[in-house]
């Protein structure tokens, strides 16, 4: 029996679940292994799969009706007491599928949505994934109320009854114009950190790719390497072998050395079948992503479909607006591949590297090709201000990296690398 609180979450006990796929025209083996990845994120126990092939999915139950009648039989033979669809479900499929197997049936995109809300821990990420289950449940509402109905946008939550149908509506809707106007306004409040960033001018990197490939790895890497302040252990992030440890994005001023800087950025990983609500919803957190100087697109070796999930992030990234960006791909883990393997494979330029982040290899060489990308467009130049133009010193102090600062008897001798868009502004000091 599962028990649940005040505001019908799930507490204690873990459900059983019997997970549901239809396979068209492409094979869907790898998609029902991820599945069973979310559930355990989400505390649920997979304990059957079932797949159907077909060519055109059921209207009413998207499964054919003989599956169904097989999906009841095996609910009650095994004392499943939830139904996960590998597929997104329409309003009267979930109600259709409720009422035949008499136990709750949720999809793919519920179960993300799940996730998300019970990791969300930043104002706005807890906001984002609210805003995408209210949009997920307002155009199933119709309908509901019958007496096996549990729709909500959490695992645990159960959805009204038919009377209270009209208030809920209006009551969703009233809520997610309220998070809008929410959103808008943190989302305000970064446009003013954004101009403060850039009149400092300081190169963003985003680290981005597929959910548990080792994107915090990297940052925690690095942070250790080059961050000498006396708290970079704090400034360490959550990094963990699970789906979706990362929920909100976390920026980090990381120095090469005394006159190269850049903000270093770790992002939420993305999954195949990424609901579309949700990348709607996280895009103003993504989209540090696409202010970007370089994105740094960690892929796991190790996994079998490494491949497919590079092919999820470019799809994301397109999703975005943030394709257009310079990509160094860092294929990572390396140190779980035996000899053979990594000899086999064959990245050659600059555009890939191979790294382990948690056993700090090849990253070295990548920072290296970093520092090259963000400030190859930098040049050295001395410059000659006499004292009345002090106006111009503190324009080159902020525009600049400063080298050496000299005061002689004409004005002062700065030294300094600055970046070739910014060089003709003091031109008439340069000598
Ligand atoms: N062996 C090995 N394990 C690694 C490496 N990099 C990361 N890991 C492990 O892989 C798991 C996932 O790493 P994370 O850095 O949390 O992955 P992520 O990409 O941030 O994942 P999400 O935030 O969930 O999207 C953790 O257990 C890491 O310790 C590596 O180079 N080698
Ligand atoms: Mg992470």
């Amino acid at each position: 029996m599962i028990k649940f609180n005040d505001q019908n979450e799930v507490i204690g006990e873990e459900y059983n679940a019997i997970l549901v796929g239809v396979e068209l025209d492409e094979d869907i083996s790898y998609s029902m292994e991820e599945l069973k990845g979310l559930c355990e994120a989400a505390s649920i126990e997979p304990i059957c799969t079932m797949v159907q092939k077909m060519e055109r999915p059921n209207t009413a139950t998207l499964i054919g009706k003989g599956k169904v009648e097989e999906l009841k039989e095996a609910v009650n033979n095994m004392e499943a007491d939830l139904v996960v669809f590998n597929d997104e479900l329409t309003g009267m499929q979930l109600r259709n599928l409720e009422e035949a197997t008499g136990v709750r049936v949720i999809d793919r995109v519920i179960l993300i949505l799940d996730i998300f809300s019970k990791r969300a821990t930043s104002r706005e990420g807890k906001l984002q994934v609210e805003l995408a289950q209210l949009r997920y449940r307002l155009p199933r509402l119709t309908g509901f109320g019958k007496s096996l109905s549990r729709l909500g946008g959490g695992i645990g939550t159960r959805g009204p009854g038919e009377k209270k149908l009209e208030t809920d509506r209006r009551h969703i809707e009233r809520r997610i114009y309220d998070i809008r106007d929410e959103l808008r306004s943190i989302a305000g409040t970064r446009t003013i950190q954004k101009k403060q960033r850039e009149k400092n001018d300081i190169p963003v990197v985003c680290i981005v790719g597929y959910t548990n490939s080792g994107k915090s790895a990297l940052m925690n890497d690095v942070i250790r390497k080059l961050d000498r302040a006396q708290d970079a252990e704090n400034k360490e992030v959550f990094e963990k072998d699970m789906l979706f440890a990362t929920l909100d994005t976390y920026r980090r001023r990381i120095d090469l050395d005394d006159s190269h800087s850049f903000v270093l950025v770790d992002t939420i990983g993305f999954v195949s079948r990424l609901p579309h609500l949700l990348v709607e919803a996280f895009k103003s957190t993504l989209e540090i992503v696409t202010e970007a100087d370089l994105l740094l697109d960690v892929v796991d070796l190790t996994a079998d479909e490494y491949d497919m999930h590079v092919k999820v992030t470019e799809k994301v990234l397109k999703e975005i607006g943030a394709y257009d960006k310079e990509i160094i791909t860092c294929y990572n883990k390396m140190d779980l591949l035996d000899e053979g393997r990594l000899n086999a494979l064959n990245f050659t330029g600059k555009n890939s590297f191979l790294i382990s982040a948690k056993y700090d290899r090849g990253v070295d060489e990548l920072l290296e090709e970093v520092k090259k990308r963000l400030f190859r467009d930098r040049v050295e130049v001395r410059y000659l201000v006499p004292f009345a133009k002090g106006a111009a010193t503190s324009g080159i102090r902020k525009d600049s990296e400063i080298k050496s600062v000299e005061y002689v008897e004409e004005g002062t001798l700065i030294t300094c690398e600055i970046p070739e868009k910014y060089r003709s502004r003091y031109e008439e000091f340069e000598i």
